[in-house]
């Protein structure tokens, strides 16, 4: 495909924003060159691309820097032809947005912040509040898919597919560590069923860098209070 010259994507395994990024390349069918930073001693080709965040997902097009992953997800659908990522309908688009928003601003934080919680009032709160969140995904997918729908994006995945499949990997990491389930079949039936086919898919499980449970287990344990500490109180 013309236009994918130099698409190189610096990245970290183990970030959901990285491989939503990757994932949308992939929607495309176009191939890309993946870099892994060490956030620890990040490269100057990450500092320079992205001096005001100076975090991975940047996306290099031809030499100019793209930053913020869904940004880059709306780059890649407006520059590359082929299945579009974010619905046609105004309206759908704005919709997409609105949930894409939702699960970074208020799913996302929740369940960071269970990780990272410091007491066992904390950590319930923040349990609560992902499973909250969670809930309004549940009744969004009913609506987005019609009902009858595979995916977010209709019969193939689309933008916010993209954004909440990038959590998966996370989910089930939170799943070892806690012994909690954000997604099942119980709680959220629709979402359950949703994540299966998710994963399912080529542009799910072909996808570089691959996603990597045991690597999201280790983060948790770097990251989250003692569980010895706070399970106990
Ligand atoms: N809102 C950003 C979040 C990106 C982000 O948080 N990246 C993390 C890795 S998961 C990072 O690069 N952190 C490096 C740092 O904070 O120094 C996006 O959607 O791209
Ligand atoms: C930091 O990265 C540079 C290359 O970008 C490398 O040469 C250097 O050895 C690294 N330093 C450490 C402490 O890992
Ligand atoms: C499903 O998840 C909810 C919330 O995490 C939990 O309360 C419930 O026990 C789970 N159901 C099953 C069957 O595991």
């Amino acid at each position: 495909m013309a236009g994918n010259e130099g698409l190189k994507v610096l990245g970290l395994q183990v970030s959901p924003f990285v491989l939503r990024v990757c994932m949308a390349l992939n929607t495309k069918g176009v191939s890309y060159e993946y870099v892994e930073e060490d956030l620890s001693n990040k490269s100057e080709l990450l500092l320079k691309s992205n001096p005001v965040h100076k975090k991975v997902p940047v996306l290099i097009h031809n030499g100019k820097p793209i930053c913020e992953s869904l940004v880059i997800m709306q780059y890649v659908d407006e520059l590359f032809a082929g299945r579009s990522i974010l619905p046609t309908d105004p309206y759908e688009r704005a919709t997409a947005r609105f949930w894409a928003a939702y699960a970074d601003d208020k799913l996302l934080p929740a369940w960071y912040g269970m990780v990272k919680a410091q007491s066992a009032e904390e950590r319930a709160e923040k349990v609560e509040e992902t499973l909250s969140a969670i809930q309004h995904m549940e009744v969004a997918f009913a609506k987005c898919s019609g009902g009858n729908a595979a995916f977010f994006g209709g019969d193939s995945i689309g933008y916010v597919d993209i954004v909440l499949g990038s959590f998966l990997f996370w989910f089930e990491a939170v799943r070892r560590v806690y012994d909690l389930e954000i997604i099942n079949a119980s709680n959220t039936p629709l979402l359950a069923a949703w994540a299966e086919r998710f994963v399912g898919t080529v542009e799910a499980k072909e996808v570089v860098p691959v996603p990597d449970v045991d690597m999201a287990v280790q983060c948790i344990n770097k990251l989250h209070a003692p569980a010895a500490a706070i399970s106990s109180q």
